[in-house]
């Protein structure tokens, strides 16, 4: 089904210290991301790169955490833009580091809880990002979209998030890397966690068809999130914060399919591209083929055929 697909830019590099992400919106559109949806037979509305709103005075009494107003301003932003998105189409977020999501899926909360729906939210990624700024070591903010949606205290300064995601509507995938604090607060909220230990004993079918299968019966909408780091950096050498033992090309691209068979995806986010890491735009390019996948475009398209 041809869907209406909006790109929007967020060149946000202040939720963590190596730069280049900043570089991310130019490249996943240099690597052909508009042809690969409209060849798709898409719809592409690319609503060009946002800039932050103004910068207001906000402090942490974390001393770790930087860049707060920066980021404080683009959760605004994005906010505003990915809730007015919701309504003209399938937004898809272009990063920027992954603090982004704090915006994006605070907007899509807001959608949802208007169009009384349940929200899940899938968070493809090597890390559980389920800091607080007041917990974080880092003080890096990329680190912590994960508990603000799932409404965790510890954001003073940032706009109160719209409707909480139940922890039991967001689906960790592919996580290897979780931090004592991030472990202790997931010891206490029901989110399912599929981690690599888990995708090596099932591979990525079964667990994320489960989880499909509860946003269907809910007739939910599904934010999914896709950080770079999902993948094994052999194969997406371009993020700052590279895991080993990741999700392979053909796992990736099986669970973009799957996605796609399910009809469910009603938003993307895009994170931690870092072009000025990566080789020859590889990382860049698997980037948009994963998006194509999940898309629809196939190995090999299947008529329905007769053999009688
Ligand atoms: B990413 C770490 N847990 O808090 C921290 O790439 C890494 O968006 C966060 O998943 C990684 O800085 C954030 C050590
Ligand atoms: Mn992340
Ligand atoms: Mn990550
Ligand atoms: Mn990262």
């Amino acid at each position: 089904m041809p869907r209406t697909c909006i790109l929007i830019g967020a060149p946000i590099d202040a939720g963590q210290k190596v730069p280049g992400c900043i570089m991310g919106p130019a490249a996943f559109r240099t690597a052909g991301l508009a042809r690969a949806l409209s060849d798709l037979g898409h719809d592409v509305q690319d609503y060009g790169d946002m800039t932050a709103a103004p910068l207001r005075e906000v402090t942490s009494p974390n001393p770790a955490v930087h860049s707060l107003p920066e980021i404080v301003a683009w959760t605004e932003a994005l906010a505003q833009a990915g809730a007015r998105a919701m309504q003209a189409g399938m937004p898809i977020f272009l990063g920027g580091d992954h603090s982004l999501s704090l915006g994006s899926v605070a907007g899509v909360a807001a959608h949802a809880a208007h169009a009384g729906r349940p929200l899940f939210v899938l968070w493809l990624d090597a890390h559980s990002d389920f800091h607080t700024p007041a917990t974080t070591q880092t003080g890096n903010l990329h680190g912590t979209p994960v508990a603000y949606l799932a409404g965790r205290d510890g954001f003073d300064g940032f706009p109160p998030f719209p409707a909480a995601v139940p922890p039991e509507n967001i689906c960790l995938f592919g996580i290897r890397s979780v931090d004592p604090e991030e472990h202790a607060a997931l010891l206490t909220h029901e989110v399912e966690i599929n981690d690599m230990r888990v995708l090596d004993e099932r591979g990525v079918v079964a667990p994320l068809r489960s989880f499909l299968e509860r946003v269907a019966s809910a007739r939910g909408m599904l934010h999914v999130s896709l950080d770079v780091d999902f993948l094994d950096p052999t194969v997406a050498p371009a993020v700052g914060t590279t895991v080993p033992g990741g999700t392979t090309f053909r796992e990736a691209h099986l669970v973009m399919e799957l996605l796609h068979e399910s009809g469910l995806v009603t938003s993307l986010d895009l994170v931690e591209l870092n072009p000025f890491l990566d080789e020859r735009g590889r990382t860049a390019r698997l980037m948009v083929d994963l998006v194509a996948s999940l898309m629809g475009r196939k190995v090999f398209d299947r008529p329905t055929r007769s053999f009688a």
